[in-house]
C-alpha cells in the first residue's frame, strides 16, 4: 500500500531521493486556523476527535490551505486510553480524575481493544484515505508509554511531572508495570491504525527529555522497543520524536524506527553525527521563528535546510507544535519557501 515514489515524504522516510523536501507541522490542525475555530465553536475537543467526519475535516483543513507533504490524523495522545478504563476530560489539556498511582490502580487497568475503543478513530482514517491526495499520506500516531505515564500518574500537564517520577522512583515494579501495559495498547493502537489505512506512524515522548540518559535507559527506552517488537510485522515507515532528548540521542540510535523527529534545541548536523546514516530526519524549526519578519523566517528555514545536509532522508517540521497565536499567513510562507528552496533543479 506504501508506494514510496508518490510521495517525496514516505520517500524521504525510507532515505530514498525525492523531489523536494517533504514537509509538515507538529499540531498542523488547530487553533491557530479559523477554519478550526470555526468547527470547535460548535462541538467540545473530545466530541470532536470521537466524530470522524469532523476529525477528517480537521485534519484535511491544513493540507487544503498550504498544501503539505503528509496530513497527521486529528487525534490526541491521550485518546486510547478511556479504552483501558481510564477516565479523561479536556480543560484544554488532558484532566484525569482519578490518577493511577498503586500497584492496585495499576492491576485495574482493562486491557485495550481498538476496534472496541477507539472505531471513531479507525473510521477517520479510513475516510481520510478517500479524501486525501497520495500526495499528502495520512501519519497515525500515539504517545510513548513514558509519555502517556506522566500523564496518568499526574492527573494532568505539569512542567515538572513531580507525582510521576516520584512513583517512577518509589515503586518501580508498579510503575515498570503500568509502562509495560501502556506499550502494549500502543502497540495494539499503532497497528489497528495501520491496517485501517495509516501510511506511517508516529510516537510522541514529549516528556522523555524529563529524564537523564541512566533512567531513560532503564524506563523509557525499553517501552518503546516493546511497542517496537510487538509491531515487528507492520510494515509502515515509523518516526520517534523523543522532546528535549539531545542527551538520549545515542541510546535513540538502537531504536528500530526509520526516522527520529529533533527538537529545535539540537542542531541537525549534531542528531546526524550521533544517529549515523542508518535513520532519517524530522524537524526542527523553532516554532518562535513563525513570529518573526518574512527575512528573517527565511532564513531561519535556510539554517535548517543546511544543518540537514544535502543527503536524503530530512523531513522538514518544527522542533515541537505550533503555538496557536502563530499567523497562518507565516505557515503559507514556511510550506511554500521549503518546497522552492529545495525543488530539484531549481533554486537550492
Ligand atoms: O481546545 C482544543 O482545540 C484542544 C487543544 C488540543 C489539540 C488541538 C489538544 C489537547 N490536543 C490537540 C490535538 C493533537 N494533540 C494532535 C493533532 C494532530 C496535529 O498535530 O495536527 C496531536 C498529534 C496531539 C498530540 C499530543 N497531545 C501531544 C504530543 C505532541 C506534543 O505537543 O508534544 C501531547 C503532549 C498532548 C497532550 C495534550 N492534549 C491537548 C493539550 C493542550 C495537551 C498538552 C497538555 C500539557 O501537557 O499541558
Amino acid at each position: 500500500m506504501s508506494t514510496s515514489t508518490s510521495s517525496p515524504f514516505l520517500a524521504a522516510c525510507r532515505r530514498q531521493p525525492s523531489t523536494h523536501t517533504p514537509v509538515w507541522i507538529m499540531r498542523q490542525a488547530g487553533r491557530y486556523l479559523p477554519e478550526y475555530r470555526e468547527v470547535r465553536e460548535k462541538v467540545d475537543f473530545l466530541t470532536l476527535t470521537k466524530t470522524p467526519e469532523l476529525a477528517a475535516e480537521v485534519t484535511l483543513q491544513p493540507i487544503r490551505r498550504f498544501g503539505m507533504d503528509a496530513a497527521i490524523l486529528f487525534s490526541d495522545i491521550m485518546t486510547p486510553l478511556e479504552g483501558m478504563g481510564v477516565d479523561l476530560e479536556f480543560a484544554p489539556g488532558p484532566v484525569i480524575a482519578r490518577p493511577i498511582r498503586n500497584a492496585a490502580a495499576v492491576t485495574a487497568l482493562r486491557p485495550f481493544e481498538a476496534e472496541e475503543s477507539v472505531p471513531f478513530v479507525l473510521e477517520a482514517i479510513r475516510i481520510l484515505r478517500h479524501e486525501l491526495p497520495t500526495s499528502a499520506p495520512l501519519i497515525g500516531f500515539a504517545g510513548a508509554p513514558f509519555t502517556l505515564f506522566c500523564y496518568v500518574v499526574e492527573g494532568g500537564g505539569s512542567k515538572t511531572f513531580s507525582t510521576a517520577k516520584a512513583f517512577l522512583f518509589g515503586d518501580s515494579a508498579a510503575a515498570v508495570s503500568l509502562l509495560e501495559k501502556l506499550a502494549d495498547m500502543t502497540a495494539a493502537y499503532l497497528r489497528a491504525q495501520a491496517e485501517a489505512g495509516a501510511q506511517a506512524l508516529m510516537l510522541f515522548d514529549s516528556w522523555a527529555g524529563l529524564l537523564g540518559p541512566l533512567d531513560y535507559r532503564r524506563f523509557a527506552l525499553p517501552v518503546v522497543t516493546r511497542v517496537l517488537d510487538r509491531l515487528g510485522t507492520v510494515d509502515r515507515p515509523i518516526i520517534y520524536f523523543p522532546n528535549q532528548g539531545a542527551t538520549l540521542l545515542a541510546d535513540v540510535t538502537t531504536l528500530a524506527v526509520d526516522v527520529v523527529g529533533i527538537d529545535w534545541r539540537t542542531p541537525l548536523s549534531v542528531a546526524r553525527a550521533t544517529l549515523g546514516s542508518a535513520k532519517a530526519i524530522q524537524g526542527n524549526l523553532d516554532p518562535a521563528a513563525l513570529f518573526a519578519p518574512a527575512a528573517e523566517l527565511e532564513r531561519r528555514i535556510d539554517r535548517v535546510l543546511e544543518e540537514a545536509g544535502p543527503a536524503p532522508g530530512h523531513i522538514f517540521n518544527l522542533g515541537h507544535g505550533i503555538e496557536r497565536t502563530t499567523d497562518p499567513d507565516q505557515v503559507a510562507r514556511l510550506v511554500d519557501h521549503v518546497h522552492e528552496r529545495t525543488a530539484v533543479g531549481g533554486a537550492a
